[in-house]
C-alpha cells in the first residue's frame, strides 16, 4: 500500500481506495472548447492545493476534451484544465474511466506507459522541431502516482534520468485491477516549476505544448494525444498555450 505523503514533498501522491466524494466536482464545466491548436491559460484566482482534487479555482477557463477516440465499449473521458501563477504551470486532468488498472510503482519504468495514465508534453522554446531538444520535456504520470519524466539533449535524445521538481498528486475513485466491477475514474494534478520550463510567467507568454492520456484496457499501446504527433516526442505538430492574465 502506498504511503500518503504530505503536499510539501518534491513528489506528492495521494491514494484513496475509498468511495470518496467525487475528485471531478460535481459542477459541469462552464465552457468546453478546443480551437484545434491554441489554449489560452488564465491565472490562478487563488491557490491551488495539489492533493488529486480538482476545485472550482481550475474551472476558470476553457476545457479541453482528450476523449479516448479508440472504438471500444466504454471509451474514456478526459477533461484537461491549465492554471498558471508566478512559481507554476498547472495543468489537472479529469478522467471518467470504468476500469481503473495500474501497475508500475518504479519511477521512470519504462513499461509506465501501459498504466492508465496521462502525458504532458512541452516544448517550451516553441522550436517546433523533430527533435526532441534539451527544452523538451515529457511527464507521464500513472494511476498509481508514479511518474516518468524525460528531459530531451541537445543531441536529439531523449533522457529519463533527468528527474523533474514537479509536484503532482493523483486521486482515484474504484477498485485498482478488478475488473469485476465499475469504476469512476481519477484525477491527476500537476505544479510545473517555471524555473524547470526556463521561462519567465507573465501575460502573453507562449510555449509548445501536447496532451496525452492512455487505457490500459482495449488495443495494445492505447494511447492518444491532443494534436496527432507520431510519435509523441515530436513538437512539430504541437499546439500553443498562451498565458493570460
Ligand atoms: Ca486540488
Ligand atoms: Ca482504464
Ligand atoms: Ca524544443
Ligand atoms: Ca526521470
Amino acid at each position: 500500500m502506498p504511503t500518503v505523503r504530505s503536499k510539501t514533498c518534491l513528489l506528492s501522491a495521494f491514494f484513496s481506495l475509498l468511495a470518496l466524494a467525487s475528485c471531478t466536482g460535481d459542477r459541469a464545466p462552464k465552457v468546453e472548447q478546443d480551437d484545434g491548436k491554441t489554449i489560452e491559460c488564465p491565472r490562478a484566482a487563488q491557490e491551488i492545493a495539489i492533493d488529486g482534487l480538482v476545485e472550482d479555482a481550475w474551472r476558470v477557463g476553457a476545457v479541453l476534451r482528450l476523449d479516448d477516440p479508440a472504438d471500444v465499449a466504454d471509451p474514456n473521458e478526459v477533461k484537461i484544465y491549465t492554471l498558471w501563477d508566478e512559481q507554476y504551470l498547472y495543468v489537472a486532468y479529469e478522467v471518467s474511466d470504468r476500469q481503473l488498472v495500474g501497475h508500475q510503482y518504479e519511477r521512470d519504468h519504462k513499461a509506465l506507459y501501459k498504466d492508465d495514465m496521462i502525458e504532458v508534453l512541452l516544448d517550451p522554446r516553441l522550436d517546433r522541431t523533430d527533435q526532441w531538444l534539451e527544452d523538451d520535456i515529457v511527464y507521464h504520470i500513472n494511476i498509481l502516482g508514479q511518474v516518468k519524466d524525460d528531459r530531451g539533449t541537445a543531441e536529439g535524445r531523449s533522457d529519463a534520468t533527468w528527474d523533474s521538481q514537479a509536484l503532482f498528486a493523483v486521486h482515484y475513485e474504484g477498485t485498482l485491477n478488478d475488473s469485476t466491477d465499475s469504476d469512476r475514474g481519477f484525477c491527476v494534478e500537476l505544479a510545473i516549476p517555471w524555473r524547470e520550463i526556463g521561462k519567465q510567467p507573465h501575460n502573453g507568454v507562449r510555449l509548445g505544448i501536447d496532451f496525452a492520456a492512455g487505457d490500459a484496457e482495449g488495443p495494445d499501446e492505447h494511447l492518444w494525444d491532443w494534436r496527432g504527433a507520431h510519435p509523441f516526442r515530436q513538437p512539430t505538430v504541437y499546439g500553443t498555450l498562451v498565458l493570460k492574465d
